[in-house]
């Protein structure tokens, strides 16, 4: 069957084709990270074309219950959601951090099922995964809209500022506003929330509080996926970077924090040791057991997110949970 509503096309806002400029950008992050008293790398350079691998292996293991529990409220509630967002005529449906976007395609199945009148704008850092997920949703669901955007979620909704008046829904899924301190994700959603206007939607994945031992789990998987992931950045700063990370002189170590509901994780140096970053020129000493801390995964009460609402400017509409109630996606309006 060919399809003459088939619309592909693809955004790059990146700041450079080449990536130079990006690589830059990783080098000075990392050397800043790396010279501070409690030293820290940025989580977002996780996602290199093997730690994105390492992540969908994450999402298929028994510990870590995130994504299912997600695809779980998407499946059971894609009606009415589907319901919530068609009311109003058109939309762009704009999907933050899209990835594979395995979930979201459970509602865009539904939403064309429904026959509503929307365009699908998936943003993403990795081009690949834009081209994968362009060419993806070409042979499943050949009648949809898509203009995938590459870049970070600020420039994308600076373009689509620029581009798109209609009523937007927005998509931020997976949990993934657990990696953003307080502060950060307040400034996060303000954001979002000020190139939105009354009509249009937020629909947040929060990954809830639950038993602490469940959560520890998940970070601390027996097959050691996690720890390759965060060990991959190591990997990737040596590649990149021009490195001499020794990486099994380092360890995984996850641990949750029940009183603030953060999951902090770190690679812990094995040893006394020193390494040398050719793409800075700089050196950086390790003491025996010494910490890189490398990501916060926040776990919420509903009280907490009701009130970053609040303060950002968005109401509750509705809250989908999961059967165990251990995940929610909240669907928000703007206030
Ligand atoms: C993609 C940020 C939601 O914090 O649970 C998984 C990343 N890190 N295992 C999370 C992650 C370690 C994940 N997010």
């Amino acid at each position: 069957m060919i399809s003459t509503a088939t619309i592909a096309s693809m955004v790059n806002l990146s700041r450079k084709q080449d990536g130079s400029n990006d690589t830059a950008a990783f080098a000075n992050d990392v050397a800043e990270g790396l010279s501070q008293e409690q030293k820290t790398l940025p989580s977002r350079y996780f996602y290199d074309g093997r730690g994105s691998k390492l992540f969908q292996q994450i999402m298929d293991l028994p510990e870590y219950y995130l994504t299912r529990a997600e695809f779980e409220v998407l499946t059971d509630n894609r009606q009415d959601m589907a319901a919530y967002f068609s009311g109003e005529g058109f939309f762009h449906m704009i999907d933050l951090g899209a990835g594979d976007a395995l979930k979201t395609k459970i509602l865009l199945r539904e939403l064309e099922k429904q026959q509503s009148m929307f365009d699908y704008v998936p943003v993403d850092i990795s081009g690949d995964a834009m081209q994968q997920l362009s060419e993806s949703l070409h042979d499943e669901l050949p009648e949809l809209k898509v203009e995938a955007v590459v870049g970070e979620y600020f420039q994308a909704l600076e373009w689509l500022q620029d581009n798109k008046s209609e009523r937007k829904v927005v998509l931020f899924l997976g949990s993934n506003i657990g990696n953003f301190e307080l502060t950060d994700s307040k400034a996060f959603l303000k954001s979002v929330r000020s190139y939105l206007k009354s009509g249009d939607r937020l629909l947040m994945g929060v990954d809830l509080r639950k038993d602490p031992q469940v959560i520890l789990d998940a970070y601390n998987d027996a097959a050691g996926i996690t720890a390759e992931f965060n060990l991959n950045l190591l990997h990737r700063i040596n590649r990149e970077l021009g490195a001499d990370f020794d990486v099994n002189q380092f360890n995984h170590y996850a641990l949750y924090n029940p009183q603030e509901g953060v999951m902090r994780s770190f690679l812990v140096s094995k040893l006394e040791q020193q390494v040398t970053i050719k793409a800075t020129g700089q050196s950086f000493s390790f003491d025996a057991w010494e910490s890189i801390h490398t990501e916060n995964s926040h776990k919420y009460t509903l009280n907490q997110i009701e009130d970053l609402g609040k303060e950002c400017g968005f109401a509750i509409e509705k809250v989908f949970y999961d059967s165990q109630r251990g995940f929610a996606d909240v669907l928000f309006t703007v206030s």
